[in-house]
């Protein structure tokens, strides 16, 4: 063999055991996705947090803002790739380790200690042997193959290169435990119980359903408009995974600055007499005329009633904790109003939104109501939380909105504009419309306000659109009289403001 062919040989057999590797590690991941779905037990939950926790405040604020959804997509995907690398790792340790050893245990040497490594891996979400098995059968299968022992078996085939052979033998074993891991780790995402096992159910009841179909009456028939509840609430979390929480081993703590602790059961809060509320939520880093923010009826318990036992000394403050990690802290007087909600729209609180339990702050924006709530701490001094600690100034009340999602040709030469209009609890009492840039002013309709101190409204307005492209502006009065800030600001760090314009032609 001359020099050329060898190195070209040896490099062919460095990039083959390479991929063979990461095939390992992709086997190792739909292991680990297998058990644990889509859930913070799954290898690249963890590493999707770290990332979203450590990245700089700015990095994080430009992916919210600009990127989006897909700001959080990039990073899931990161973590996936990330994951990968870490099992691959694991496999070339198994096979450097195998390597020296004989054959014919040579291929199980090199599974296992791939598959050790690959399990102590998973160990710090929570150890999955599934990952460490389903990594461990890869390099087995590919190391096995290209030692020959199949060798009986494989002379007909039509190359029989050891590193093809080797390289074949890992995608033909990789393939179907992918493939089977993300099925399986599929149903396990949408198994996930929002359940508890036993006790009652104090979000089924006549007045919840008298109160949606109130809310259905109430909207207004206008296509493309969503409803007054939400039909897809947004969501936004600091995690890629949702905690998947058990109610039956949940509790609600309320500690600090109090004379008595207090721990609350799940049991404890089903049992006790709920109200329904409809509470509308919007996000800080929501754009000015963005999609996050959504209503929905709730059903819970009053937050002042839960901690009243617990006599809060003098405080300022209070800190919410949650389950993922998120702690938010805000001055007392928002308390007074706060609901804890345990259910949505007559179901059990789902897990996206905070199962079993979040806090509802009417009229703050979305960060201080806190999902997966576990403790509420009194405070006798301020603290940040954590959107505060990465720069934002969100735990106050929202800005008046009025957003102006639909534009309708009614096909006679009218146009339609519609959307939704929020002040928080302050409410809404006018939304105006102008199709000429801001020069003149038309009210819109409103829809009939739903019972509740902190709901939106709808609003819409019918025209005889213009020949040439004109700007459609609106604006919204709050319940006190005041005019919706016309001065632009970006969400960051305090909240959108300004009046949202749309260009129609
Ligand atoms: N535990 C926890 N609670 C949380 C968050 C979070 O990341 N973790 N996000 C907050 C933010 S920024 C908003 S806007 C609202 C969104 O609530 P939703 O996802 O139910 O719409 O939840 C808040 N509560
Ligand atoms: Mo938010």
């Amino acid at each position: 063999m001359s020099q050329l062919s060898w190195s070209r040989f040896s490099r062919w057999r460095y990039w083959g055991v390479l991929f063979v590797a990461l095939l390992a590690g992709a086997a190792g991941v739909a292991g680990s996705y297998a058990l644990a779905g889509f859930t913070p037990t799954f290898v690249a939950g963890p590493i999707a947090g770290f990332m979203a926790r450590t990245l700089p405040g700015e990095i994080i604020t430009f992916s919210i803002l600009v990127l989006g959804d897909l700001g959080e997509q990039l990073n899931v995907l990161l973590a996936l790739g990330i994951s990968t690398l870490l099992f691959a790792v694991a496999a070339l340790l198994g096979l450097a380790v195998g390597k020296r050893t004989r054959f014919p245990v040579a291929g199980f040497v090199a599974a296992a200690t791939a598959g050790a490594i690959a399990y102590s891996i998973t160990a710090a979400p929570a150890p999955s042997l599934a990952a460490g098995v389903a990594t461990g059968v890869v390099v087995l299968v590919a190391d096995v193959v290209t030692r020959g022992s199949l060798d009986d078996f494989t002379t007909r085939t039509v190359d029989s290169s050891p590193e093809r052979r080797r390289l074949l033998a890992a995608i033909v074993s990789s393939i179907p435990l992918v493939l089977g891991g993300y099925a399986l780790g599929s149903r396990t995402s949408a198994e996930t119980t929002d359940q508890s096992s036993v006790g009652p159910e104090p979000w089924v009841s006549p007045d919840v359903d008298a109160l949606l179909a109130e809310a259905a009456d109430k909207s207004l028939a206008v296509s493309g408009l969503e409803s007054l509840v939400s039909e897809e609430f947004y969501e936004v979390d600091i995690n890629s995974t949702d905690p998947a929480l058990d109610a039956d081993r949940w509790t609600l703590t309320v500690t600090g600055n109090v004379e008595r602790e207090l721990t609350y059961t799940y049991e404890d809060i089903i049992s006790m007499d709920v109200d329904h509320q409809f509470v509308s939520l919007r996000c800080v880093g929501d754009s000015l005329n963005g999609r996050k923010m959504d209503n929905a009826l709730w059903t819970g318990v009053s937050i002042m009633d839960l901690v009243a036992p617990a006599n809060p000394a003098e405080n300022c403050c209070v800190m919410f904790r949650a389950a993922d990690g998120f702690y938010e802290e805000f001055p007392l007087s928002a308390l007074q109003d706060g609901f804890l909600a345990i259910g949505m729209n007559g179901e059990p609180l789902p897990r996206g939104h905070g199962f079993p339990a979040r806090a509802l702050i009417p009229g703050h924006w979305g960060e201080i109501n806190v999902k997966w709530l576990t403790e509420i701490e009194f405070l006798e001094q301020e603290e940040d939380g954590y959107w505060e600690q990465r720069g934002w100034h969100g735990t106050g009340p929202v800005n008046t909105v009025a957003k102006l999602h639909v534009i309708n040709d009614l096909g006679d030469g009218r146009r339609e504009v519609a959307g939704h209009a929020y002040a928080g609890v302050r409410g809404i009492d006018r939304v105006e419309v102008s199709i000429d840039g801001g020069e003149t002013w038309a009210d819109a309709t409103l829809s009939e306000p739903l019972p509740g101190i902190d709901v939106w409204r709808q609003w819409h307005y019918t025209y005889t659109a213009p020949s040439s492209q004109h700007d459609v502006v609106v604006r919204a009065t709050d319940g006190t009289g005041a005019l919706q800030s016309r001065e632009k600001a970006s969400p960051f760090p305090s909240g959108p403001s300004g009046w949202v314009t749309r260009s129609v032609r």
